[in-house]
Formats: C-alpha cells, sequence, structure tokens
C-alpha cells in the first residue's frame, strides 16, 4: 500500500475554489502556522509527500553512516576516532528519531526498510560517492553535514509537528559535526604539502556532489511548488543551494583551497556568488541507482537488515511473552 503512496504527488497546487472546505480549513491552518499533529485531519497528498520526504530522510541518515563508519578504525589518533564515532552514533540517532516522526503518519519503520532495500524509496545521492582518504571526512563533515544544515534549519519550522520538532535536536547535533568536519580540513590544509594535496583533492571531488544534495534545479523540481504551499518546504532547491555556495566559499577561501569552478564569481548586483551548476545528467544517473557506490551501499545495508533479524525476533518473542503473561494475570 505504502508503495503507491510513496510516487510523485506532482500535480500542481489546487486553488481554494477546487479545495473541499477539510481542505480550506487545512489550509488556513498551514498559512496561520499552526502545527499539523498526528491526529488532525491531512489531505492524503499532505501525508503522502510527508512520508516520502522523511522516510528518504531517514534512510539518508541510515545509509550516510556507512561512508564515515568505514574510516573509524582508520582515524588517525584515538581522539579522532572518538569523535568520529561519536558522530556516526549521532547520525543513527537522527534515523531513529525520522523513522518515528514518520510512524505517526500510519507506515512502520519495516515498510520504510523494506521500500529502501528494493529500490522504491530514496536516499540521499551524496552518500553514493565513497571516502577514499581521510580527507574526505573531513570533506564529508564540513560540506556534507553544512548543506544538510542549511537544509534542515529551516524544517525546525516545517507544518508537521513530529517532523519540526525532530529537526531541532538534529540541527543542534549537525552543527557539531560541520564543525568537526570543517577542523579536520583546516589540520590537513595547514599540514604537509601532501596533506594539502589531499584536502584539495577531498574538496574538489565532494563540492559538486554536495551542490546536488538540495536537490534539482527548481524549474525540474517536482515536488516543491506543492511541497511549499503545505510549509512541508519552506525555501526551494536553488535558494538554499545559492545560501550553501555564499556560507561556503569564503570558508574554502580561510583554508586556503580553491572552490572548483572556473566560473565562481561574486555578483554584486544579487549580493551572491554566480556559480556552475552541477552535472544534471550524473545527478538522475545517481538517483537511478547507477552512482559509483549505489550497488555497495544497499548490498551492505541488505545484509545489515538480514543480520539483525535475531534481535528483532528476540524483542518480538519477548514482547508476545510478556503480552501473554498479561492477559493470563488478569
Ligand atoms: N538525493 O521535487 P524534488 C545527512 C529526488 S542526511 C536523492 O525537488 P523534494 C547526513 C526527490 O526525492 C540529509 N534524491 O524533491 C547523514 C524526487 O524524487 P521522488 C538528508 C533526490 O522532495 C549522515 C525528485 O528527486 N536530508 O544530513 O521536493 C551523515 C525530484 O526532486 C535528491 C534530507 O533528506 C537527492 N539529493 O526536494 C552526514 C532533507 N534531491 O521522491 C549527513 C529533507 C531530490 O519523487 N528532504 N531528489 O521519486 C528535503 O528537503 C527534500 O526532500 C529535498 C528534495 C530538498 C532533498
Amino acid at each position: 500500500m505504502y508503495a503507491q503512496m510513496v510516487k510523485s504527488t506532482g500535480q500542481g497546487v489546487k486553488s481554494r475554489d477546487e479545495m473541499s472546505a477539510e481542505e480550506r480549513d487545512f489550509q488556513d491552518k498551514v498559512d496561520a502556522d499552526i502545527r499539523i499533529e498526528p491526529r488532525d485531519w491531512m489531505p492524503e497528498g499532505y501525508k503522502k509527500t510527508l512520508i516520502r520526504q522523511i522516510g528518504q530522510h531517514a534512510h539518508s541518515e541510515i545509509v550516510g553512516q556507512l561512508p564515515e563508519g568505514n574510516w573509524i578504525t582508520r582515524a588517525p589518533t584515538l581522539e579522532r576516532k572518538m569523535i568520529l564515532l561519536a558522530k556516526v552514533q549521532d547520525e543513527a540517532g537522527h534515523g531513529l528519531y525520522l523513522y518515528c516522526a514518520a510512524e505517526t503518519l500510519g507506515v512502520t519503520r519495516d515498510e520504510m526498510t523494506e521500500m529502501l532495500l528494493s529500490g522504491k524509496m530514496k536516499y540521499s545521492s551524496i552518500f553514493n560517492y565513497p571516502t577514499l582518504t581521510w580527507a574526505d571526512i573531513g570533506a564529508v563533515g564540513w560540506l556534507v553535514d553544512g548543506a544538510a544544515i542549511m537544509n534542515q534549519v529551516p524544517l525546525q519550522r516545517t507544518s508537521y509537528g513530529p517532523y519540526a520538532r525532530a529537526m531541532v535536536r538534529i540541527c543542534k547535533e549537525e552543527s557539531f559535526h560541520q564543525r568537526q568536519g570543517y577542523d579536520i580540513m583546516m589540520r590537513m590544509a595547514r599540514g604537509s604539502e601532501a596533506q594539502k594535496r589531499m584536502a584539495q583533492d577531498a574538496l574538489n571531488r565532494f563540492w559538486y556532489p554536495s551542490l546536488m544534495m538540495f536537490g534539482p534545479s527548481d524549474a525540474n523540481s517536482v515536488h516543491s511548488e506543492q511541497s511549499m504551499a503545505w510549509k512541508i518546504k519552506i525555501n526551494t532547491n536553488d535558494e538554499l543551494r545559492q545560501k550553501f555556495v555564499d556560507q561556503t566559499v569564503p570558508q574554502a577561501e580561510y583554508l586556503g583551497l580553491s572552490v572548483p569552478d572556473e566560473n565562481l564569481k561574486w555578483n554584486e548586483e544579487k549580493g551572491g556568488y554566480d556559480f556552475s551548476e552541477p552535472d544534471w545528467d550524473e545527478f538522475f544517473d545517481v538517483l537511478r541507482g547507477a552512482g559509483p557506490g549505489n550497488t555497495q551501499r544497499l548490498t551492505d545495508r541488505q545484509k545489515a537488515w538480514e543480520d539483525g533479524a535475531w534481535v528483532r525476533e528476540g524483542l518480538m518473542a519477548h514482547a508476545e511473552k510478556k503480552a501473554a503473561r498479561k492477559v493470563a494475570a488478569e
């Protein structure tokens, strides 16, 4: 049932005249910034869009542990190892808050996991790129968590209560993640020539995939118009991408690294940088499952799901026994 629910809803935004009385009341609440809670009436499309977005977001947090988890055993010092371990554990926590938020809409975590593993639900394109060197861990924290914060801070004001509340804690933790990534980059960029080269190489490889995290350009975004009318999204994809570039370029300059874009130029008139678009063909290839790491990531998640079966079965057996004891005692 939910496999159908996550299919695109992009069929244009209804005018007030086209709305039913319930839909009008709902839209009035959203327009007045009154939070929508799980027991409130909501249009089916609103629910579908939330399940798609929150589910995709939760999967991203879980799959997103893989490229960094891969480096825990190889972190250069005990301190770096402890920090990275804590960060990766935080990402697991984010996934759990988000699965719980999605569950308030009537879909189970198992259903969402099955849709991820069968390819019916997505996760962020960025996690299909490999982390080849220690500097990549710095670039992921700085750029990937930096892009995530840019997108997630406005989501603290999203219209659906459980999603907005999950975002508050997630954003606090993401700020620490971004800072630890920048700290790694700073050490590398101010280290030996070889370390500086590694830092530049990581920036070169992660720059455009990070820009892609914000989704397709506004002209090609299927869901933005309706999602913004429902305040599921607060900004368009291009608005957030621009803010990210404007914030990140001075940070790269401070590191003494160059952003790999010949067209990057401050535009006084718009008060922001002009920059090159990412290769959108590459983005859509990654979405179709043909990115450099798609197969590996899904194989790893499939294995984790199968390896965890005994834990789920044990918990269920315990819960059933407890319930049976309670019935017997009554
Ligand atoms: N990757 O109509 P559009 C993290 C899809 S994790 C894959 O603009 P929408 C972290 C989109 O789903 C951070 N797919 O979509 C964790 C749609 O396809 P469907 C993750 C993408 O939803 C561990 C189609 O393209 N953050 O921080 O209005 C370690 C058309 O797009 C992507 C979130 O998930 C993409 N990048 O806007 C470190 C934030 N972009 O579903 C860090 C919450 C687009 O119709 N999500 N697509 O088949 C959002 O804000 C929105 O969903 C997006 C896309 C801005 C991403």
